[in-house]
């Protein structure tokens, strides 16, 4: 069937002069109708002809209903769509379940533990552009080319104060797989739900206390996972984005404000007290030298999200409500509505084809926005946040954030904006929404080459692609992250190869009741060597690098909720876990990679250029250099040290120090990089990669 059904879409792309149609799947028919526009047929046979089949994508917001298939006389079920040129993600939704297609071999992760399958059109979503691409009048914040950024979840990072703890907390050091009593009642078990519904009990009063560790680190640079109030401890799920959480700040006072205020009217809007903390601690975090931004999620809330529960709560009535446009009610009687993508308890707005379908609503997230930006509103945004990191923004259509970057840039031209964009990003680059996205291109290429997946040759390929592919102000300021809260850690990630990055990742039993085949248990002492050399490649390379709170600890753990253990800290009671310690050698070379950045303004902001990508000894050196000043990085990936000869013209004309050197700075343990520091000498200069390692040469003009 599906050898003849190639056969037919050969036949019909002839008839009608399709250009592009060899590079696509037979699932997927190309007529090109406009400049940068198609119109793209998908087809899909479920295995029921009565299914209920849909496509949905990034062309219309992922909304799992928008587009309906029809059923046609060869059992295949169909629907044309006219699309953009670009990259583009789409899915089936064949009677409710989320399946990519079957006949299309290009996939990439969807972060939620799937694939998405993707469509490429036109030019602007090639996949390997052989000019830089250059974007006119797009200014990105110069701070955040030297941020060196550190994302924290409070709940999971420091318990400052526990009269604000959560119902049933977790006691902090407490062993991570044993199940406190109240976890096991009410039917649940550890994974039926208990591990994912912990609270631990952390806030911004924790996060004060810590903050000589952030300065100690080194890092400059903040991201908050969701501080406005929420029941879950991710707060993806918002009660409010008008209050900070009561959890972090002072227990309560966050349902006593919003009973007071009306959502639809900014000026009723007061500060709480854990409002005030929050911009207390904001304060001196800047004061401090470091940027803050925080999660904005605008796709959608959770139950208990105040316009949801006017809406729901009016019964048969619900259509009365201010907000009843705001979500998409499918029914209000039977009480019926769409929830974000698998996910039944978290209603998404209601969208169009522009973005947020509601003028209320889209009203509301640019009050909000601006609350938190300029919080006293008095015209200067020093009180507020630095901007913003945005969930799932490739969810909403991208005319909304094409209106809020013009918001947010009006309070504050310095602010910073990052998409949650797990593909290749090239439409979201172009200088009217984003400043950058979160580098998971640039995670994947990195673990892949630390992990033996790739050759150094190819991981230079892949990251010279993305510099090309994105403009440089984006690329400068490039969020390259290695793990986060949707992955599982890097070493972990390391310690479990061939996978792919965020599949197959989580230690969770299947439907079916199988054990996970993903080796949770505390990765070896290989994998953490092996982690470090790509924090080598993530503190050296073009970019703002992104610790997820205590990788550089060595924390280890599976997909989530296993990367979201509780922090650990050297002034607490040891973990009852006698596996759950800090490694002090993993921390002093964090350290050092960071102090390494920070005291380099060709790290941090010098051209790239490509030296060695040898592919037999999976040897990758590179050079930055500004100025005066010339950084050669020598990264090697295989087991074995390896030797590296450059031109002497490289290296003439530079007074050269050995600044970094695996083995060095592992064996020295707490030791700064600057005594690490030794003239190199000559002749030996790359004579030596440690294997699974760095050497890291600092040149000044002479
Ligand atoms: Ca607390
Ligand atoms: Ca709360
Ligand atoms: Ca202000
Ligand atoms: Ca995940």
């Amino acid at each position: 069937m599906r050898r003849f059904l190639h056969f037919v879409l050969v036949a019909f792309a002839i008839t009608h002069g399709v250009s592009a149609a060899a590079a696509n799947p037979p699932s997927i028919e190309v007529v090109s109708v406009a400049p940068a526009k198609s119109t793209v047929t998908f087809s899909y046979r479920p295995e029921r002809a009565e299914a209920k089949v849909f496509v949905a994508g990034d062309f219309n917001g992922w909304n799992p209903t928008a587009t309906p298939m029809e059923r046609m006389g060869d059992g295949y079920f169909r629907a044309t769509v006219e699309i953009a040129d670009g990259r583009h993600g789409y899915k089936f939704v064949v009677d409710g379940k989320w399946i990519s297609d079957p006949l299309n071999p290009t996939r990439e992760p969807d972060g939620h533990d799937g694939f998405n399958s993707v469509l490429v059109l036109g030019k602007g979503g090639a996949d390997e552009p052989t000019e830089q691409r250059v974007v006119e009048g797009f200014a990105t914040p110069d701070w955040a080319r030297d941020a060196i950024w550190y994302q924290i979840m409070l709940d999971r990072f420091a318990n400052g104060d526990t009269t604000n703890d959560p119902p049933n907390t977790r006691p902090w050091t407490s062993a991570w797989r044993e199940t406190s009593v109240w976890e096991t009642t009410d039917g649940q078990s550890f994974w039926q739900w208990a591990v994912f519904h912990r609270q631990y009990g952390g806030d911004l009063e924790g996060l004060r206390t810590r903050i000589p560790y952030l300065k100690a680190l080194g890092v400059n640079a903040i991201y908050l996972n969701p501080v406005f109030e929420a029941p879950s401890h991710h707060k993806y799920d918002a009660t409010n984005f008008v209050h900070i959480d009561d959890n972090f700040g002072s227990k309560g006072d966050a349902e006593m404000s919003a009973a007071n205020e009306d959502l639809l009217d900014a000026s009723t809007w007061g500060f709480n007290q854990s409002d005030r903390l929050f911009l207390e601690v904001l304060g001196e975090l800047k004061a401090a030298g470091f940027r803050v931004i925080v999660d904005g999620v605008f796709n959608h809330v959770g139950e208990t999200h105040v316009a949801f529960v006017d809406v729901r709560g009016r019964g048969a009535e619900g259509g009365a409500s201010p907000y009843a446009d705001w979500f998409e009610i499918e029914s209000f009687e039977p009480f019926v509505y769409r929830g974000w993508a698998g996910f039944g308890q978290l209603p998404a707005f209601r969208k169009d084809s522009d973005g947020l379908a509601s003028a209320t609503l889209t009203k509301h997230i640019m009050d909000v926005t601006r609350r938190w930006m300029d919080p006293n509103g008095d015209g200067d945004p020093s009180d507020g946040v630095d901007g913003w990191r945005l969930d799932v923004p490739n969810e909403v259509p991208m005319g909304f954030w094409r209106d809020w970057r013009k918001t947010v840039k009006e309070v504050n031209p310095d602010a910073y904006v990052v998409g949650e964009i797990w593909k290749r990003a090239d439409d979201w680059l172009d200088g009217g929404t984003f400043d950058a996205v979160m580098n998971y291109q640039f995670a994947m290429a990195v673990v892949s080459w630390v992990s033996g997946e790739i050759t150094a040759a190819e991981l230079d390929k892949r990251l010279a692609v993305l510099r090309r592919a994105y403009p440089a102000q984006a690329t400068e300021v490039m969020q390259n992250l290695l793990a986060g809260h949707d992955t599982d850690r890097l070493v972990s990630m390391i310690a479990n190869p061939g996978r792919g990055y965020d599949r197959a990742n989580s230690e969770r039993p299947t439907s079916t009741g199988a054990p996970s085949t993903y080796d949770g248990s505390k990765p070896s002492d290989e994998a953490y060597r092996e982690a470090l050399l790509a924090v080598a490649v993530q503190m050296t390379y073009v970019g703002a690098p992104m610790i997820w709170y205590g990788d550089e600890v060595g924390m280890w753990g599976s997909d989530d909720p296993f990367c979201r253990k509780p922090m650990l800290w050297a002034d607490l009671p040891p973990n009852a876990d006698p596996e759950e310690r800090i490694r002090e050698g993993h921390l002093a070379v964090y350290r050092a990679l960071v102090q390494l950045r920070s005291e380099s303004p060709a790290l941090r902001r010098g051209a790239f250029r490509t030296l060695v990508a040898d592919e037999a000894r999976n040897v990758w050196v590179f050079e930055r250099s500004r100025g005066d000043e010339r950084v050669i990085v020598a990264l090697n990936a295989s087991g074995e040290p390896q030797t590296v000869e450059l031109p002497e013209s490289e290296w003439n004309g530079f007074d050269w120090r050995v600044m970094f050197e695996s083995d060095r700075a592992v064996r020295d343990e707490g030791a700064a990089a600057k005594s690490a520091q030794q003239p190199a000498q000559k002749g030996d200069r790359l004579a030596t990669i440690p294997r699974q390692g760095a050497r890291i040469l600092r040149g000044v003009k002479k």
